[in-house]
């Protein structure tokens, strides 16, 4: 009896929940909504076993977890390219049009939320996982949080829906929301939000999901992870999803030619002020399912969408001085620090200069009125100076010619418009700057591990490397300021539970220069281990996609160095470890199978080769050995088909190729 009543009652407030929530059009007053759920609280009291993960009293928040568990995502969460200027738009169509082999594409287009990215999992229509991006393959699981918000369906609605579905969408705090919060934190003394993008970041990354849920937050779908049988393009999945009780986001389209693209941007733009949340560009997406498949991606983002963003924010300030920051890999940075002013509602106290060439060019002098400029997530800079307001007896500023914080001689590559310490990591804040790196939340993820414990630690000597830091003891670790016993424990675990890793995340964590998430992602696709990456050749390396000659150079150096691989080894000893990578597919007959291109490929490129090739779970290997898989010859292939030849290997043309990435 009461388990009937009590899902009724479940069903109806989660019913009217989506008229308020997601509908924006409530059937019922507030003040008979929350009769309705005091009887259901009133009921799971005296019934816990009442209690769904889909009940609606669940968005209240729960215990706090004391850390976030990793979500791994089969479909990497995706980010987008950038667009600045039409022409980047025009250049995105025309290859995509080229690809296709069709000369007028249909686009789907959004705005683009300026929040947080988060993933929802459904299973047989229950809300089971929620995850932040992270680095696309594997993020935090912040369910406990997901489940505070209040456009987030706990249950989807209708029939219809796959069993599992996974959608991907933007965590936002609407415009009007913010502001009433803050009101309330201002009349109650407590802290008020930054701003509506931090505020959502800040309240989705919460180990206690009492606080989430008292935080205004709101969600809005845009793409679709995981899922099967739904509709063949993006506009009609986007209005799948609305069926099924997912919010979308206001003024999507459907659209055809470039000149409506920049027609959009243009009304948009103009009404941005009037939307209901922070949006710092629209996306255009390529609408066709069927062509999105055949676009794949490169690296994080797709090749079938681009967001073009809008003109960043710039106001001017006072310049009150310029400080030098030594960066990882020794650069002299010049940083302006700035009278406080507010772009787009983040204050802002510092703003880069670049380097000593944007200096002069610019003529920027201590003293100087000067416009800065903030575009999203991108750090501030300063723009130029205003002459008029100059004022007498000011002097042009040149970097040190030693290094502000080792006092090493810098130098500047002919050619290079960086200045850089010499001292590596002899110099503190390289050494600092490296250990920041390592044990970053995208790198090793050592939890608890902060800027200040890093610095106490190069100050008082205590590690010279990234590997020291795993040869701590307890005692050591006590010894630090602002360590007791308790928390010198909790970051011994950190450390503990930071070797499980994964070959990408140790890759990036090794700071080579020009390796930055992507080329290390790459690599550990392409290299099964780590013995083999080591010895590749620079020949190798550049074969990979989107690895050239420089980032094949440095990654070739650092493997040559001796301390490096000591350092690598010791690390190894500690006992960092992982997994070989579950490859990426829905498809899994190419799993792990290791391929080579060669000769000329007549009706696709080699990038898209490549690309869909991985899509699959295949590898891409530039060299053939008795470890590939399968060989595909081209026109004029030489000496890799000879090679392959003479092993044995299978040989397939590109008919053959494309038979087997259409199946
Ligand atoms: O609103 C956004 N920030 C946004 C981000 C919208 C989209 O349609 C996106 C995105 C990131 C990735 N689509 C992808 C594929």
């Amino acid at each position: 009896m009461s388990q009937k009543k009590a899902a009724q009652l479940r069903d109806t407030l989660n019913e009217h929940n989506h008229y308020y929530h997601v509908l924006d059009d409530p059937r019922i007053p507030d003040s008979e909504y929350d009769q309705l759920m005091r009887d259901l609280q009133a009921l799971e009291t005296k019934y816990p076993k009442l209690i769904t993960p889909d009940s609606p009293t669940q968005r209240i928040g729960a215990s706090p977890v004391s850390t976030f568990a990793k979500v791994i995502y089969n479909k990497p969460m995706l980010s987008l390219g950038n667009a600045f200027e039409n022409q980047e738009v025009l250049d995105f169509d025309k290859r995509a049009q080229e690809h296709l082999k069709v000369d007028n594409i249909e686009y789907s287009v959004e705005l683009k939320l300026d929040g947080l990215a988060m993933s929802l999992r459904y299973e047989n229509g229950i809300l089971v996982k929620a995850g932040t991006r992270g680095d696309g393959t594997s993020g935090e699981e912040v369910t406990h949080n997901a489940k505070t918000i209040k456009n987030v369906p706990l249950r989807l609605r209708g029939k219809d829906y796959p069993k599992l579905l996974e959608v991907r969408g933007e965590v936002v705090i609407l415009t009007a929301d913010f502001e009433k919060y803050n009101k309330k934190c201002a009349a109650n003394g407590h802290k008020m939000l930054t701003n509506p993008r931090s505020g959502a970041a800040g309240s989705l990354r919460q180990l206690d999901s009492r606080k989430t849920a008292k935080r205004p937050l709101s969600f809005f779908t845009y793409a679709v992870g995981e899922g099967q049988d739904l509709p063949k393009t993006h506009s009609k999945i986007l209005q799948q999803l609305h069926k099924w009780g997912l919010p979308i986001a206001p003024e999507t389209q459907v659209l055809k030619g470039t000149q409506a693209l920049f027609d959009y941007y243009q009304d948009i733009l103009a009404r941005r002020n009037t939307l209901p949340f922070d949006i710092d560009g629209v996306v255009y997406k390529i609408n066709a399912i069927a062509q999105q498949e055949i676009l794949g991606f490169v690296s994080r983002a797709p090749r079938w969408a681009i967001a073009y963003k809008f003109p960043a924010q710039e106001v001017s300030t006072k310049l009150l001085a310029i400080d030098v920051q030594v960066g990882r890999m020794g650069a002299l940075t010049p940083v302006a620090r700035l009278a406080p002013v507010t772009v787009g509602g983040v204050t802002i106290t510092n703003a880069t200069l670049h380097n000593q060439d944007e200096i002069n060019r610019k003529d920027v002098r201590v003293g100087d009125t000067v416009i800065v400029r903030r575009a999203g997530d991108v750090i501030p800079e300063v723009v130029r100076m205003i002459p008029d307001k100059r004022k007498k007896r000011t002097s042009a500023f040149i970097l040190p010619d030693k290094c502000p914080i080792c006092g090493s001689d810098v130098m500047r590559v002919t050619g290079e418009a960086v200045t850089r310490c010499t001292g590596g990591l002899f110099c503190p804040a390289q050494r600092k700057e490296a250990l920041k790196h390592f044990a970053a939340r995208r790198a090793m993820d050592i939890d608890g591990l902060g800027d200040k414990l890093i610095a106490q630690l190069v100050d008082k000597s205590l590690v010279e490397n990234i590997a020291d830091i795993y040869q701590l003891r307890a005692e050591q670790w006590a010894s630090l300021e602002r360590m007791g016993k308790k928390s010198s424990e909790k970051l011994m675990k950190a450390l503990e539970d930071s070797k499980k890793t994964t070959f990408a995340r140790f890759l990036y964590a090794l700071g080579i220069r020009d390796v930055g998430e992507s080329t290390a992602r790459i690599l550990s696709e392409n290299f099964s281990k780590l013995d083999t990456l080591m010895l590749a050749t620079n020949e190798a390396l550049q074969d990979l996609p989107d690895i050239g000659p420089v980032a094949a150079q440095s990654i070739v150096a650092f493997f040559q160095q001796s301390h490096n691989r000591d350092i690598i080894q010791t690390l190894q000893d500690e006992g960092i470890h992982w997994e070989v990578a579950t490859p990426v597919t829905t498809k899994p007959s190419l799993a792990g199978h290791t391929f080579v291109l060669t000769g000329t490929l007549q009706e696709m490129t080699r990038d898209h080769a490549k690309a869909q090739l991985h899509a699959l779970g295949a590898k891409v290997s530039g060299s053939v050995s008795k470890k590939t898989y399968c060989v595909v010859a081209g026109e004029k292939a030489g000496s890799k088909l000879d090679k392959a030849q003479k092993l044995g290997i299978k040989i397939i043309d590109e008919a053959a190729l494309k038979v087997l990435l259409d199946q």
